[in-house]
């Protein structure tokens, strides 16, 4: 057989790109499976119980994408003409279509942040008074790990003052933990302990967890109720979903304790960079999967070509900002193989 020439590639573009594994494979084809709209799907019923439970919230509802979770949770905590707080180009805000204003018809008050984190203070400063001149703020949004911020890790005793400062503005809150489990690994605090503050947590399966499809959207009894008849009206109830949710559940069960390797594999690759002329990056702010780096002496486009011409897949995500991203689809070895390309194209 002829072999794939992207199957050599070293593919740092996202944790979106993995593919599943023979084991997770096998699990897929032999779920249990029943019509989920009706709430037949063993596999589907079973990974929401799971992911509720590690989440330490009632209950859990399956969907297709992360995009889906984080749009549905905004339509349900919100009526159009609310104010939704974010740290500036978080995910919701930045890459999803503009979500937030055809959708749910939500104001996006983008708050200043470092590396996609904010404080008490700056979430204070961001909450105006009710007034008949300016929107209702009604959630806050928080992003863990933060993707344009590099996939910083928010400490959970700063998400505490967060949230209680939302809280006494009567504002409820929302977390997009796509990476959560990957925020949980890198600091040692468990899904739950994040989760506690907030309203509805939306994680995803598809991304270091290396299922190939899905994300669950948590909260409580009613919270969740209300987010499946959003799924419905969306097209995001699906029939025999368990041949799906039995690769996130793999996922799940098999794949959480592995991502302290795409953490280790990431700060090899930004320590190596980090050294070399052209590129600015500072190696203690990467904590967990995604290397962000600046490139002075070129364009991000054109180093991105130039390194998938030496087999190394990158994103440009910005006129001079370059996105890598560690998962079960690059192994160590092609780390280095990656370090090699960069280096060679840099010096
Ligand atoms: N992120 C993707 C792209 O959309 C940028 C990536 O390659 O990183 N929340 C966060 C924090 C995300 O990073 C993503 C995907 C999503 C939500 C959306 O998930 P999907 O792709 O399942 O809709």
């Amino acid at each position: 057989m002829e072999k794939c020439a992207v199957a050599e590639n070293v593919d740092l573009r996202s944790d979106t790109i993995t593919l599943p594994t023979p084991e997770m494979r096998c699990a897929m084809a032999e779920a249990p499976v029943g019509d989920d709209v009706f709430g037949d799907d063993p596999t589907v019923n079973e990974l929401e119980r799971l992911t509720a439970e590690i989440l330490g919230k009632p209950r859990a509802v399956f969907m297709p994408s992360g995009t889906m979770t984080n749009q549905v949770a905004l339509r349900c905590h919100t009526q159009p003409g609310d104010e939704a707080i974010f740290a500036k180009e978080s995910h919701i805000q930045y890459y999803e279509c503009g979500g937030p204003a055809a959708i749910s018809g939500v104001m996006c008050h983008m708050i200043p942040a470092r590396r996609g984190l904010f404080t008490a203070d700056d979430l204070r400063q961001a909450i105006r008074p009710a007034d008949v001149h300016f929107p209702t703020p009604r959630l806050v949004c928080i992003e863990n790990t933060h993707n344009r911020g590099g996939g910083s890790v928010w400490p959970v005793g700063q998400i505490a003052e967060v949230a209680g400062v939302a809280r006494e503005a009567g504002l409820r809150l929302h977390m997009d933990g796509a990476r959560l489990w990957n925020a949980a690994a890198a600091s040692q605090t468990t899904e739950a302990e994040y989760a506690k503050h907030f309203d509805s947590i939306s994680v995803c399966f598809s991304k270091g967890l290396g299922a190939p499809v899905g994300s669950a959207l948590v909260g409580d009894e009613e919270f969740t109720a209300r987010a499946r008849r959003f799924r419905k009206m969306f097209g995001g109830g699906m029939r025999q979903a368990g041949i799906i949710a039995a690769g996130a559940l793999y996922a799940l069960r098999n794949h959480r304790e592995r991502l302290t390797d795409d953490h280790a594999n990431a700060r090899r690759l930004a320590g190596a960079v980090a050294d070399m002329p052209g590129i600015e990056l500072n190696v203690a702010d990467v904590e967990t999967n995604i290397v962000f780096f600046r490139v002075t002496s070129m364009t991000a486009a054109a180093l991105v070509e130039k390194l998938e011409s030496a087999g190394v897949l990158t994103l440009a995500l910005g006129p001079d900002r370059v996105r890598a991203v560690t998962s079960l689809a690059v192994d160590a070895a092609g780390i280095e193989r990656a370090i090699a390309a960069v280096e060679q194209v840099m010096r």
